[in-house]
């Protein structure tokens, strides 16, 4: 497929481009860095919450061959005031599905985060028909983003699948890591497989990895042709030899969130210049 990956140049983008190109597809990198060492494909360096330039990305690509799919992983990847965060999630995916909508790009794989129902008190299997509950203003940026792909699903027929990650890292640095890791390759097979998967319309599967010590259920991903063949157990060793604070990971192991539920992430919606603390 002709892929235009958003954040390409971050943690996760880097990973999934070279992936996705040794799973045979043509990947195109957006993003307000430049290219990392390595990258073969077109590059924009550009702001997708800029619509202008997104529509420009859009036209460049559609002179070239065209594109059959969006993937939008651009956006900050922790806590901040509620407009930066409506900002980065939100209005960037809107930008890209009017842009999708004008120039006929009909699929959407959205990095969505667990952030989005962070607050739900962990259960023994997490389902992935939760009510919405955004433990930080990201939370609630990502669910606004989800809400977007649901309408423009409705209204355009959009296929937009919305991946809500765990914990990527190279490896499991923490006892929650130990249930919530997505590994480098199965984040590569979950991307793949939400882009081949065969009319999807608006989909919503968990990113993570298949660990002995997980509580989210998988069973809606692999519906979808995600289905994950790492298990962080094999890094519980060392996680646990490591330097651990018993009453920090307590906190952190009630809630979905983990860290992002615990009052440390508690902040004014709204940066007010000037105000006290
Ligand atoms: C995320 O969505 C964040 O981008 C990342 O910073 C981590 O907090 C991760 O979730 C997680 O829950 O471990």
């Amino acid at each position: 497929m002709r892929v235009l990956v958003t954040g390409a140049a971050g943690s996760i983008g880097t990973v999934l481009c070279s992936g996705l190109v040794d799973r045979g597809h043509s990947v195109s990198g957006l993003d307000r860095a430049p290219a990392p060492e390595g990258f073969t494909g077109d590059w924009f360096a550009t702001d997708c919450g800029d619509p202008d330039a997104v529509e420009a990305t859009f036209t460049t690509l559609s002179r070239s061959g065209g594109l059959d799919a969006v993937v939008h992983l651009a956006g900050i990847p922790t806590e901040a005031s509620l407009p930066e965060e409506l900002d980065s999630h939100v209005i960037t995916t809107a930008a890209l599905l009017d842009a999708m909508v004008r120039h006929g790009v009909s699929r959407i794989v959205y990095a969505s985060s667990n952030h989005a129902v962070g607050r739900t008190p962990r259960t023994e299997l997490l389902a992935i028909d939760v009510p919405a509950r955004p433990d930080t203003f990201y939370g609630v940026a990502k669910v606004a983003a989800e809400a977007l792909l649901r309408l423009y699903a409705d209204r355009h027929g959009i296929d937009a699948v919305a991946t809500r990650i765990g914990s990527f890292l190279a490896q499991p640095e923490s006892v929650r890591g130990l249930a919530t890791w997505l590994s480098y390759d199965d984040a590569v097979r979950m991307f793949d497989a939400a882009l081949a998967t065969p009319d999807p319309g608006f989909a919503v599967m968990y990113g993570v990895s298949a660990n002995t010590r997980g509580w989210w259920d998988l069973a809606p991903g692999r519906a979808l042709g995600y289905h994950p063949e790492d298990d962080a157990e094999r890094f519980a060793d060392v996680v646990l030899a490591g330097d651990h604070d018993p009453e920090r990971g307590e906190a952190e192991g009630d809630y979905v969130g983990g860290p992002f539920a615990t009052p440390d992430f508690e902040r004014a919606a709204l940066d007010t210049p000037g105000a006290a603390g």
